[in-house]
């Protein structure tokens, strides 16, 4: 049991962190203005400086679809880039400068996409901006753009480029989330680099959720985004077609609708490939569910439990099992050789100075593999911004530190030093060795313990060797090195599937039948 003021008692070590993962590629000023290429548009996902708490593994577990997706919808006449300023490769391309730059912005990185667009149009590029700052915050984005995509890109840019080509571009463009999600093309994986992220196979089958938090950025004022669903075979031949091991769902929450989710487990199980997902808890609710996600290869959930306090939840309106049911639930998803990556949201009103000691200890007892914490953040328009704005306890509007790892307002039973201080204790508690070893699998046969070292590989590479992850990322590498480590735990995942399969011909379909499977090994993470 962890001392509930531990957090406070010793001070914080400071990580290690390179310059280049805090601070932006310079802009030279003087470049002049050289030929601008017709018809060629560059695609941008500016800079946000890293945590050095968390893993640097998670920016290249998988891209970003903002880009991709609406890139899909190009003409065929243009020439298209992509560019992901995290990689580490430097500034984006300018020789030859593109006719059109997209950017997608979100709060965190609104002041370098400004920075970024300011540059390009200097030099006589039309800038483009879209994603979810533009939607919060139109007015502060409008004077460093030429037009803003408002909503769903996939409808927007190919109009935008049309005007563009008429000499008619409009300042703003609004599209609704509200079409038929299967009409949507592919998203255009093609113009990723695929030596740098872990998988290029982010996938989405669902728009929107059924909840709405107060907190969430769903929540966003004139944000309208109906549960919307593709068709299960066009996730599984984009799957198939990017040819990677391992996907990422990358959906709000593929839990919403059960029945969707038990089509796209169908679909998904004879391809024996291996994915991970964000859902809500309450998919537990259906036991045959986690088994039908296990058959269809899902290795790792990433949970939005938020809190343990069942009076937050209630104040976020999250619709949720009771807390004190969540080690049951846990249990349900281990049992099935799921792993779970929980989130946990700190700063809420009614936690106190001991949340972070609690929330560490409950973790660590009910062994999830990974945790990521975020400090609550009122995002612009959403109901805790206006709530926190009413109430005089929003602190400044520096959008570069609403990355949830800054206390960016007055929280009720804490300073905002203590909340930094609690959230940077607690990551560094559940990376430490005691921590990681306090988390291994259960052991209750011998067999279960060849699940130990490969879970044991799995925790130091993501959480542990941020020097390492430096490494790979500026070299190229992140895909060269993991992907023998990705296709051996997809290997033994087809193995486990197997065994589950049989045995459950044999036993009632219930969690509790499920204990006698051996846990498969995975050096894949259910989040970093
Ligand atoms: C993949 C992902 C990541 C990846 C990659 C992020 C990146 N920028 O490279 C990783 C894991 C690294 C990551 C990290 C973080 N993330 Co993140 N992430 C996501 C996730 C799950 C998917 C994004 C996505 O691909 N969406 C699907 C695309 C298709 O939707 P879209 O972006 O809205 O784009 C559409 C339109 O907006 C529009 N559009 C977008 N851009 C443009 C540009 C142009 C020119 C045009 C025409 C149109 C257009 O067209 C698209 C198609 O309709 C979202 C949640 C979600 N499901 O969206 C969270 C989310 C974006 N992340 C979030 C956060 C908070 C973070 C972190 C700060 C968390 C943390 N503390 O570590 C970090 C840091 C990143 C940062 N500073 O921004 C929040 C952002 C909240 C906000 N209001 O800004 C989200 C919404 C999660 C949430 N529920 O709160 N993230
Ligand atoms: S359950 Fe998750 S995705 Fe859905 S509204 Fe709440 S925070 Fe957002």
């Amino acid at each position: 049991m962890i001392a509930l003021d531990e957090p406070f008692l010793h001070s914080v070590k400071k990580r290690w962190i390179p310059p280049e993962m805090t601070t932006a590629p310079a802009l030279d000023p003087n470049e002049p203005a050289n030929g601008i290429e017709p018809h060629y548009a560059l695609l941008i996902n500016p800079f946000y400086a890293k945590d050095a708490n968390a893993s640097f593994g998670k920016h290249v577990l998988t891209p970003t679809l903002a880009l991709t997706s609406f890139a899909a919808a190009t003409p065929a006449h243009w020439r298209v880039d992509y560019w992901d300023e995290n990689l580490l490769d430097g500034r984006p391309p300018f020789r030859p400068l593109p006719q059109v730059v997209g950017i997608t912005v979100h709060l965190t990185f609104a002041r370098r996409a400004y920075e970024l667009a300011d540059w390009y149009r200097a030099r006589g590029v039309k800038v483009i901006f879209g994603g979810l700052h533009v939607l919060s915050c139109p007015d502060e984005c409008a004077p460093h753009a030429d037009a803003l995509a408002l909503g769903d890109g996939v409808q927007l840019w190919p109009r935008i480029l049309r005007d563009l080509e008429n000499n008619s571009l409009q300042p703003r463009y609004a599209a609704t989330y509200e079409n038929n999600y299967c009409d949507d093309p592919p998203p255009r994986r093609s113009i990723l680099p695929r030596h740098s992220f872990l998988t290029t196979t982010s996938l989405i089958a669902t728009r929107g959720c059924h909840n709405r938090c107060g907190f969430c950025y769903l929540a966003t004022d004139g944000l309208r985004m109906p549960y919307r669903m593709r068709h299960p075979q066009q996730v599984v031949d984009e799957f198939q077609k990017d040819d990677q091991p391992y996907a990422v769902f990358i959906d709000n929450n593929l839990g919403s609708r059960r029945d969707y989710l038990h089509a796209l487990c169908a679909a998904l199980r004879p391809i024996n490939k291996i994915w991970s997902a964000a859902v809500t808890i309450d998919v537990t609710d259906d036991p045959s569910l986690i088994r039908h996600m296990a058959l269809a290869g899902c290795t790792g959930v990433f949970v939005g439990f938020e809190s343990l306090s069942d009076d937050n939840l209630a104040d976020a309106h999250k619709k949720t099992p009771k807390t004190s049911d969540y080690a049951r639930r846990v249990r349900m998803l281990h049992d099935y050789g799921i792993q779970v990556n929980g989130s946990f949201v700190l700063g809420f009103d009614h936690d106190r100075k001991d949340v972070f000691a609690r929330t560490a200890d409950w973790i660590e007892e009910n062994r999830l593999e990974c945790a990521t914490f975020h400090i609550l953040t009122p995002y612009p328009a959403t109901p805790l911004f206006q709530q926190m704005e009413a109430q005089g306890r929003v602190l400044h509007r520096d959008w570069t530190l609403y990355d949830t790892g800054h206390a960016v307002f007055q929280p009720k039973h804490m300073t905002p030093e203590e909340l930094e201080l609690g959230y940077a204790w607690i990551y560094q508690r559940l990376f430490s060795h005691a921590s990681i070893w306090r988390r291994r699998p259960r052991v209750e046969t011998w067999r279960d313990l060849q699940a130990i070292p490969l879970y044991l590989a799995m925790s130091y590479l993501y959480k542990r060797s941020n020097r390492f992850w430096h490494l790979l990322i500026k070299h190229d590498l992140v895909n060269p090195v993991w992907k023998p480590l990705v296709e051996m735990t997809r290997w033994r995942h087809v193995h486990y599937r197997k065994h589950v399969a049989e045995r459950d011909a044999f036993t009632v379909e219930t969690s509790a039948g499920a204990q006698s499977a051996v846990a498969p090994g995975q050096v894949v993470s259910a989040g970093v």
